[in-house]
């Protein structure tokens, strides 16, 4: 465990602020799941089914419609659940976002009281960039279980670079050479791939700085960091205790720590332990130092969590939960009406850990923030429990860091909390100011910096535009508070608002990130591609602009939206960036250093290596360097030697280096994989290796 000094200075100014104006009394909140209808194991039961049923038949519904009769729809039942209700309309339009159906294919809009603007005006006009220009924003969006990250121009949603992350990938020499592969090999676990989904770059002053960018893996529990100078993955911490990392976010207003909400509940240890005992297993929030990419400290909680974010003033932090009965099958997963949303009190953790109440886990400091523990009792419990319907998925801070809104998931509401009042109710439950409903289904959300929120509803196929202030004043269960709805092809999980995560969003252009594209695209075979559809949101009496589709391989779950302006990406290698010592032009040599060892110092440029021939005995271990000692900007080489399955990508004035044994003996040409001049194809080295008799 390292100390981040600023972060530490922070932490206990704000701790002190904070002892200063909390009431004696507001210790007595209890977890808030003792309410009359929270924590409740029994199924909610209308017309003798439970609500896991009706939703298992919408979704069989949603499959028949596609077969495109209309009278079945018209024959579907309706659901009809407090808060869940649904109406033929709402069978339409998941009919729709099925898709396929013949007469309808390419129609965005069933209702006749609804625009089809599918391509019009918007998709021609303004939103346009000319070939040459650039975009206006970077967007970073995850790659799922790709494990990479991609990056996007937005309004063109011109694909520019990857990113990867998880796994090794060839094009960038990305575990190929020997920092790369270390990272991913003994940092990272060894796993060949991983699942991002929540990319979220560092801010200061709650802006973005464009230094780092960090994302999860929820696959094998990791969090990785991305250099945005280069653009490059730096750093991959294996975080124990929990298996899958799945939401990501930050301590703001300046990055001062880094958290993976842990989902899946495991023994912790996971080392044999209590296999056959789920009661015993644990989930875990991981706060880790962005610089040194350290594990600091863990919680432990009750239930599963899912995603995160942090407040604007560097004190809470919340993470959406579901499993609150810590069952191990779906069915007992879904029972409780309600699950938590969990606030955690940064400032109050950092004092636990330094008064040593923690237990030391696989070497990291895991504090006790279950509903029973001794931290959560007294005047300043360190996780305070808010009991929101149902299952709740995505949480986001407002701008304004006034309000934290989780989206219901498997209910159709959205929950607004009043984040100053939660250090001051004695109840949780009080900090609840505002529950409008959505829709069906409601995952994500964003904020255009204007006072409104915009929702996915998966279930719906809609992007749903609200405005949360009049939320808080609205009754509970209301739809007033919905300003616009769009559809959206459909069926989408996350979207993303320019610049959304931090204290000022820009508010003119909003990604919904959708699951399915059915009919939107040529049909490539099975898998199809995801749709990412970019919406202009800038002009409020417009309402939301669809500008354009763009098929995406799977799978994009959440993006980062970041103006040009706020990053500076290099154009060539600086040499003091790296560890290793560049090889300058006439610093190349081939050396023997013992019987078995051979060390290459060698350059590339176009169109040759330092040497054209290297000669080697069968069985020398051999530790090859290479600089490519290029200048000019875009001038990549590469050197490949495919029988030794390397290639190592070179920007100009970059180094690289690599350790094989030449256990093969022959005759391999290393080549250059970039196509970097007209001689390119002469850009080769020969490697002699000679047989061991
Ligand atoms: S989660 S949309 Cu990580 Cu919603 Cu995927
Ligand atoms: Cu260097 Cu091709």
């Amino acid at each position: 465990m390292t100390s981040h000094p600023n972060a530490s200075d922070e932490r206990t100014a704000r701790a002190d602020e904070q002892h200063d104006d909390t009431p004696a009394d507001a210790g007595d909140a209890k977890p808030a799941g003792e309410t009359d209808d929270a924590g409740d194991d029994e199924p909610e039961i209308v017309d003798g089914r439970t609500i896991e049923h009706l939703l298992t038949d919408h979704e069989r519904d949603i499959a028949s419609t596609a077969e495109g009769t209309d009278a079945t729809a018209a024959k579907r039942p309706t659901l009809d659940l407090p808060r869940l209700e649904l109406g033929r309309r709402d069978f339409m339009k998941a009919g729709a976002a099925v898709g396929a159906m013949s007469g309808l294919a390419g129609c965005t809009s069933i209702l006749a009281d609804e625009e089809d603007d599918s391509g019009g005006a918007a998709a021609s006009g303004e939103h346009k960039v000319a070939p040459g220009e650039h975009d206006e924003y970077y967007g970073f969006l995850s790659g799922g279980h790709t494990g990479e990250i991609r990056v996007v121009g937005i309004p063109s949603m011109r694909e520019l670079m990857r990113i990867p992350v998880f796994q090794a990938e060839s094009a960038r020499g990305f575990g190929h050479d020997a920092k790369t592969s270390e990272m991913l090999e003994e940092e990272g676990g060894g796993y060949t791939w991983g699942d991002t989904h929540h990319p979220r770059v560092s801010q200061t002053d709650n802006d973005y700085d464009g230094r780092w960018l960090f994302v999860n893996d929820k696959a094998n529990g990791r969090m990785a960091r991305v250099d945005l100078e280069y653009f490059e993955t730096d750093a991959i911490t294996n975080v124990p205790n929990c298996q899958g990392v799945h939401g990501a976010c930050m301590q703001l207003p300046d990055t001062q720590l880094v958290f993976g909400v842990g989902e899946f509940r495991v023994p912790m240890p996971n080392d044999g332990r209590d296999v056959q005992s789920p009661d015993e297993y644990g989930s875990v929030i991981t706060a880790i130092d962005p610089e040194t990419m350290d594990v600091e400290w863990q919680v432990e909680v009750d239930g599963n969590m899912d995603n995160g974010d942090g407040g604007k003033e560097g004190r809470w932090f919340f993470a959406t939960g579901y499993n609150s009965e810590e069952g191990v099958t779906e069915g007992e997963m879904a029972r409780s009406d309600r699950d938590y949303v969990k606030a955690f009190d940064i400032p109050a953790i950092w004092d636990a850990v330094e008064a040593g109440n923690y237990e030391e886990i696989s070497g990291v400091p895991v504090v006790d923030g279950t509903m029973d523990s001794p931290l959560n009792e007294g005047d300043r419990p360190i996780v305070r429990y808010v009991a929101t319907p149902k299952s709740p998925h995505g949480i986001s801070v407002t701008p304004d860091g006034n309000y934290a809104i989780a989206s219901g998931k498997l209910d159709p509401s959205c929950t607004v909390i009043d984040i100053d009042a939660i250090a001051e109710v004695d109840d949780p439950q009080e900090s609840i100011v505002g529950q409008p409903r959505i829709g069906m289904g409601p995952l994500h959300t964003a904020y255009d910096g204007r006072g409104h929120a915009y929702t996915t509803t998966f279930i719906d196929s809609e992007v749903v535009k609200w405005d949360y202030e009049a939320a808080v004043e609205a009754e509970a269960g209301s739809e007033e508070p919905v300003v616009d709805r769009h559809d959206v092809h459909y069926n989408p999980g996350h979207l993303i608002a320019a610049e959304s995560y931090t204290a000022s969003p820009q508010g003119d252009y909003l990604i919904s990130l959708n699951k399915l594209s059915k009919d939107r695209f040529l049909p490539v075979g099975p898998i199809h591609p995801e749709n990412d559809q970019l919406f202009h949101i800038g002009d409020d009496d417009a309402g939301l602009e669809l500008i354009k589709d763009k098929p995406s391989y799977p799978e994009p779950h959440d993006a980062s939206v970041v103006h040009k302006d706020k990053l500076d990406p290099a154009k060539t290698w600086d040499t003091d960036d790296y560890e290793i010592d560049y090889v300058a032009e006439g610093e190349e040599s081939i050396e023997r250093v013992d019987d078995s060892t051979v060390e290459i110092e060698m350059w590339a440029r176009r169109n040759e290596y330092a040497f054209p021939d290297i000669t080697l005995q069968e069985g020398d271990e051999v530790h090859l360097r290479i600089s490519n000692i290029e200048t000019t900007s875009d001038v990549i080489h590469s050197i490949a030697i495919p029988q030794y399955d390397i290639n190592l990508a070179l920007a100009p004035q970059d180094t690289r280096e690599v350790t094989f044994t030449a256990d093969k003996p022959g005759v391999f040409w290393a080549y250059c994989a970039y196509f970097c001049s007209a001689l390119h194809l002469e850009m080769r080295s020969r490697i002699l290796v000679e047989p061991d008799e």
